[in-house]
């Protein structure tokens, strides 16, 4: 009895011992907070393959988030994306709520699929209403309200909200516009007001997460906060007199609850589409959408579609063109890839054309071309003259120029491969070509993009709207262009009085103010015309963060024993040249 209790009591030491010192394991990490993500989608298509795939790219366990997702009265194929989203990503979230409606498909009185009826702001308070009621129910830490157009690119986004501790918080998204999902001031009546503070907040002039009156659109509540335990969206609270409208209501309830709203500029979080008009159609609130997709391509972070829906592919065609050629030098393979996306987005089939390089270009390669200088523009002592970059530029343009008139392509499209496209660009650009066809106007080229050298009224043109008579311009980097005026600019015999592509063409319009250089070509009746307003700008200005400066300055009638350093010259230098900061387009430059 005496031993067995012994042995039993050594055993017992030893495997304390064991456990309490040599085999202590740590505890384990916590688990991150749960998140239902609210997902209320209506008449949304088209933004939702990017909307779901900026969701499943979050960078938050996915078996920590519910979803709640609903849909109703919608017109398009709103409910087959979503269901075919949810159907797969159920097996990842912790849990998922589907509440489609699919009829009716409009609301008593509405003006379009996406107006704001009395009956829709109702009902879309009911449904984040159900949302909220559902996060409490299942004891959700967080709930993420999150619009079917806002699109959160920056996969941390709901990590850095979480780490804000706030009750409510939005991250800052940007838009095609000024239009964000922020209010910085409301009047006593429950309206936007102007402030002084919106402006460089919306420009990250001033950043941070600052308390505001009014946040929408998307945002995250902590409904661990005794505050938000009283926060509502319907019905709204009982002292409410404001404009019935659920995002002021719950701006009401914010107030009433004395919970403040913070929004967080400190990053980039994502996009939202600006709001259609009322009026408008499923298809304008579409093309918004790809103008905020080309967007977000080039100020990033970039949209990405979910892998787990199918989308649809476009149709691209021609916009009656004979040709759309993309001009892109071969080692700028990230522009190309650029161009091409927002081309494909907007519906448009270009033809890349390599660039000439002409960085690789050398003397011998130039003397077998023909290409000289045109006598005068070699001009140290006013630091100008033709770099290699303006070389391969110029022998780009001119041999699509020249295939133009071999194939005998009536009309054609030129796209330099910096381009930034305005809103609408395909519906604009194809409305103007029909009334230049209806006026029967005789054209040579029409430029889509310019900078205006000396800005003042252009006479604008009889019977077509949004065109001008072009004066002196720089920059090439869109512009259409005739067989006739083609034809005009290859007889001109450019090759062996060689001056940058974008001075040549305003000596065959007429309107160089260089009387020597114009004295050098004959027949200038290039007829010569600008869309007004500009249908596309450059992507970047010399200046800009990210601008890959000029590096190649050298030219091929450099004297190798006498450095020359041709930077500063042309257009940067210039009297008369655009404002600091827009100087010239970074495609020549690179080249
Ligand atoms: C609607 O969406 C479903 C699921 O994504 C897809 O299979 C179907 O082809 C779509 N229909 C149309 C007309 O786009
Ligand atoms: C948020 O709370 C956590 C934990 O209490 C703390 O570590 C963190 O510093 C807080 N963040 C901010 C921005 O206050
Ligand atoms: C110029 O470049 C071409 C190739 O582009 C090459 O064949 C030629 O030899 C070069 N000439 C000189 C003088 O370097
Ligand atoms: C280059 O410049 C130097 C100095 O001005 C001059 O002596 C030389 O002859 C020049 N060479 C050519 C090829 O022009
Ligand atoms: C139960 C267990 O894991 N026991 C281990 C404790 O640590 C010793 C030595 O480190 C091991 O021999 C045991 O197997």
């Amino acid at each position: 009895m005496f031993r067995w209790s012994l042995a039993f009591l050594l055993a017992l030491s030893r495997t304390q011992c064991y456990f309490s010192e040599e085999n202590y394991t740590e505890e384990s990490k916590m688990q991150l907070p749960t998140v239902v993500i609210a997902i209320i989608a209506r008449n949304a298509a088209h933004s939702l393959p990017y909307y779901l795939g900026a969701l499943e790219r979050l960078k938050y366990p996915k078996d920590r988030i519910s979803i709640w997702a609903a849909t109703d009265h919608n017109i398009d194929n709103t409910t087959a994306v979503l269901r075919e989203w949810l159907t797969v990503m159920q097996q990842y979230y912790h849990y998922v709520e589907w509440r489609p409606m699919d009829k009716p498909t409009s609301y008593a009185g509405e003006l379009g699929p996406k107006h704001w009826s009395n009956g829709r702001y109702e009902y879309i308070m009911k449904l984040k209403q159900a949302a909220l009621n559902f996060a409490k129910k299942r004891w959700a830490d967080y709930i993420l309200y999150s619009d079917a157009d806002n699109i959160l690119t920056n996969p941390d986004t709901l990590n850095l909200l979480i780490a804000e501790n706030k009750s409510v918080i939005t991250p800052m998204l940007d838009s095609q516009s000024a239009y964000s999902n922020y209010w910085c001031g409301i009047t006593p009546q429950g309206y936007y007001r102007r402030t002084a503070e919106y402006f460089p907040t919306r420009n990250r002039y001033r950043t941070g997460c600052f308390p505001v009156p009014m946040v929408h659109s998307t945002m995250l509540l902590d409904l661990r906060k005794e505050g938000t335990k009283k926060l509502a969206f319907h019905p709204p609270h009982k002292d409410y007199s404001w404009p019935f409208d659920d995002i002021i209501v719950f701006a009401f309830s914010c107030r009433v609850s004395e919970v403040q709203m913070y929004l967080c500029n400190k990053e980039r979080y994502g996009y939202l589409n600006v709001p259609a008009k009322p009026h408008q159609t499923v298809e304008d609130d579409r093309i918004n959408f790809v103008h905020l997709y080309l967007e977000a391509l080039i100020d990033g972070p970039p949209m990405y579609v979910s892998r787990y829906v199918h989308v649809p592919p476009k149709q691209t065609d021609l916009m009656g063109f004979d040709e759309i050629y993309l001009i892109n030098l071969r080692r700028r393979p990230d522009r190309r890839e650029r161009m091409l996306w927002s081309l494909y987005e907007l519906e448009i089939n270009a033809k890349v054309v390599d660039a000439v390089d002409g960085a690789a270009l050398n003397s011998s390669d130039i003397k077998i071309l023909g290409v000289d200088i045109l006598p005068g523009y070699n001009d140290p002592f006013s630091g100008r003259s033709l770099t290699k970059g303006e070389v391969g530029c110029f022998l780009s343009h001119y041999y699509i120029w020249k295939e133009m008139v071999d194939m005998q392509l009536d009309k054609a499209l030129i796209f330099e491969d910096d381009v930034r496209f305005q809103g609408n660009f395909k519906r604009r650009l194809m409305q103007l070509m029909e009334e230049v066809e209806l006026a029967e106007l005789d054209w040579d080229i029409i430029y889509l993009g310019r900078k205006q050298v000396n800005p003042g009224q252009e006479e604008p043109v009889e019977n077509v709207r949004n065109l001008v008579f072009a004066g002196y311009s720089y920059w090439t980097l869109s512009y259409a262009i005739s067989l006739q005026g083609a034809q005009k600019l290859l007889n001109a015999e450019p090759l062996s009085k060689m001056l940058p592509v974008d001075e040549f063409l305003p000596i065959m319009y007429d309107k160089h103010p260089n009387e020597d250089y114009k004295s050098q070509f004959l027949n200038r009746n290039l007829q010569a015309y600008s869309t007004n307003p500009l249908l596309v700008q450059p992507c970047h200005y010399a200046g800009d963060p990210g601008w890959v400066s000029d590096t190649e300055t050298s030219t091929l009638w450099d004297n190798d024993t006498v450095r020359t350093d041709w930077r500063g010259s042309y257009k940067n230098l210039k009297g008369g040249t655009p404002p600091a900061g827009i100087q010239s387009s970074s495609y020549r430059d690179e080249l």
